[in-house]
């Protein structure tokens, strides 16, 4: 494949803010790809965009004489071609320019491109109730993210159950208040009662429909501590204000995998806490975010056994292969993300089924996160086809 030109503008995510779109003229045909971004960001995480601001990497990528007629034959170039970008572009630019060229390799469906037959797809990991770093002004809650994780045979099974379980939940709670990935923001319940909301109506529907829910939790909990405690504001009715010391954080969270089979729990402890994760239960996924921020290396000094896949947190889509290879080699369990702030591109979720990562992390609700959803399901449709 040849590409003839690049071009890069600027369009609106899913927060109203700006994000880059590469558009590549290339043998194969015209690709756009665009990059999202973060608000919970990872203090380890490479910078989205350069410090001057967005519109010098716009500028950047439209001045980039490097690849007219420039010949791509597989993905084994991308480590070449990552070598041509100045880091001081940030992730975004590479990510939305390997995003898009990766497209037009693969003429549009990259999951075929490395998987042709693929055996299984990803379930998706769904944000249901939240607050925290997603929602300004804030609510009261200090987890981040409720997830469901719905265990079933096909996507589409998984995709009606999270619906259904977002509609029932959001008329529990009685919020139209969304967060910036489109999950509920109740206003005046603690993070305990959310629980038991959001668990008595599961409970309920999955017996009702016999189905097989799990649910999990991203705490983001670096956006927690301070000054080496956990500090929660809004902990139960009867105690709001709530300080944990690391062990009585382990403890906790010990004992919330344990009281409400928490199946997953991302960023449990706070972003420089590799060793705490050895004294965690491993029954649940212990998902590392901003604690591996999509870096091998951190993840080799790790103790978790699941971790959060990001492209643009390392900005190299070489690097995001490499962890997410290196993770089913060793029996940990990748979960490729979306961002708060997100852009209609799908090629998550393409990368889901490229690479065999096992669940796809993305909100329920939002004509963003329903993007992601719906590319799976286009794939799912054309796999029964064939
Ligand atoms: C997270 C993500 C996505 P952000 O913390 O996992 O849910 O949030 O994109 O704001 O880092
Ligand atoms: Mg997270």
């Amino acid at each position: 494949m040849i590409i003839k030109g690049v071009k890069a503008r600027i369009i609106m995510d899913s927060r109203k803010n700006p994000a880059i779109e590469v558009i590549l003229n290339t043998s194969n045909g015209i690709y756009r790809a665009s990059a999202p971004s973060g608000a919970s960001t990872g203090k380890f995480e490479i910078r989205a965009y350069p410090k001057a601001g967005i519109n010098v990497a716009v500028d950047y990528l439209n001045n980039l004489k490097k690849f007219k007629n420039y010949h791509v034959n597989d993905f084994n170039d991308f480590r070449k071609i990552e070598k041509f970008f100045n880091p001081s572009m940030g992730g975004n630019v590479i990510i939305a320019f390997e995003f898009a060229l990766l497209k037009s390799l693969a003429k549009g469906k990259i999951w075929k491109f490395f998987n042709p037959r693929p055996k299984q797809l990803p379930l998706p990991v769904g944000n249901v109730v939240g607050g925290g770093a997603h929602l300004i002004p804030k609510n009261k809650l200090d987890i981040q993210e409720y997830l469901l994780i719905p265990h079933t045979a096909t996507f589409k099974e998984a995709v009606k159950i999270n619906n259904d379980l977002y509609r029932l939940i959001g008329k529990k709670l009685k919020t139209k208040r969304k967060t910036d990935e489109g999950a509920w923001a109740p206003e005046n319940i603690s993070d305990l009662e959310a629980f038991d909301i959001i668990i008595s109506v599961m409970k309920d529907y999955s017996e009702k429909q016999g189905v097989d829910v799990h649910l999990g939790i991203d705490l983001a909990s670096s956006q927690l501590y301070n000054k080496r405690r956990y500090s929660y504001d809004n902990f139960s009715p009867s105690q709001k204000k709530k300080d944990f010391i690391k062990k009585d954080q382990i403890a906790l969270i010990n004992d919330w995998i344990n009281r409400y089979h928490l199946a997953y729990i991302e960023d449990p402890l706070e972003e420089q806490d590799f060793s705490g994760y050895k004294n965690l239960d491993h029954s649940a996924l212990l998902v590392g975010d901003d604690l591996i921020v999509t870096d091998i290396r951190r993840l080799k000094k790790s103790f978790v056994n699941a971790v959060i896949i990001k492209p643009n947190q390392i900005g190299s889509l070489v690097k995001t292969k490499e962890i997410v290879d290196y993770c089913l080699k060793k029996n940990i369990v990748p979960i490729i993300s979306h961002r708060s702030g997100e852009t209609l591109d799908a090629t998550i979720s393409q990368l889901a089924v490229a690479w065999k990562i096992p669940f796809i992390k993305c909100g329920i609700n939002g004509k963003e996160r329903e993007a992601k959803l719906k590319e799976i399901l286009r794939i799912e449709k054309e796999i029964k086809r064939d």
